[in-house]
């Protein structure tokens, strides 16, 4: 069996400590705006809440489901005293109501608008549907405010090793002309692949070094 590198046992500590600290629908009660946080966005169905589990390698931290639309709320969960990630409700669920879909988005935007403390976006993105014209407009937002960002390809588990690296390869020449720093990591929450990567690049947006 491999040797485990101490910096992703360190990594995977780090993350473990994850705990719920509260959900909102209004950005404005979020915990004090400081300290440091990065927040999981990205279509709905897309494997954000998925994702935050198998991160924190905590099974049931975030509420996932088969059918979109389940994160419906700011969901904050606290790594310590200064260090968040939210999970944010999916973009783009065409079966809620418009009213409640408006909701959910000026939502999203204030929030990465006005947020002091994100200090880095992890877009998820469905390998086989990667970039989604949301994925292009958080980006966007991410150039707007100079925000870093990390792709997770999520579902690799559905495709074969050659596509999956080619749409990662095609996702970063997109990203280029943009500016915006960026890691794009292939991953699958079912097959628990690409995990330690993640969590670098996360702890990379936390800290603020390079990712
Ligand atoms: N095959 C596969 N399925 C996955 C993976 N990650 C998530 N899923 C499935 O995709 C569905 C949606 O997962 P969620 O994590 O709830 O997605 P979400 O992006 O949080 O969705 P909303 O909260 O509705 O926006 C669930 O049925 C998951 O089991 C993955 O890596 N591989
Ligand atoms: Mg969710």
């Amino acid at each position: 069996m491999a040797i485990p590198d101490p910096i992703d046992t360190a990594l995977e500590r780090r993350f473990r400590r994850a705990q719920f600290l509260m959900s909102t629908p209004d950005h404005h009660k979020l915990p004090p705006d400081e300290g440091r946080e990065v927040a999981f966005a990205g279509r709905s169905n897309a494997g954000k809440s998925s994702a935050i589990n198998v991160i924190c390698d905590q099974g049931g931290l975030a509420r996932t489901s088969k059918t979109p639309g389940r994160t419906q709320q700011l969901v904050v969960f606290g790594l310590d005293a200064s260090e968040r990630l939210i999970d944010l409700p999916g973009y783009g669920y065409a079966k809620v109501p418009l009213a409640v879909k408006r909701d959910w988005h000026t939502l999203i935007d204030a929030y990465v608008r006005e947020r002091q403390a994100l200090a880095g976006i992890v877009i998820v993105s469905d390998i086989r549907h990667a970039l989604t014209d949301f994925d292009r407009q958080m980006l966007a937002y991410c150039q707007a405010r100079q925000l870093r960002c990390v792709i997770l390809l999520s579902k690799a588990d559905k495709l074969n090793r050659g596509p999956a690296t080619e749409t990662r390869r095609k996702v970063l020449r997109e990203i280029e002309e943009l500016g915006v720093p960026t890691a794009a990591v292939l991953f699958s929450s079912l097959a628990k692949s690409g995990v330690a990567e993640a969590r670098r690049a996360l702890a990379a947006l936390l800290d603020g070094t390079e990712i």
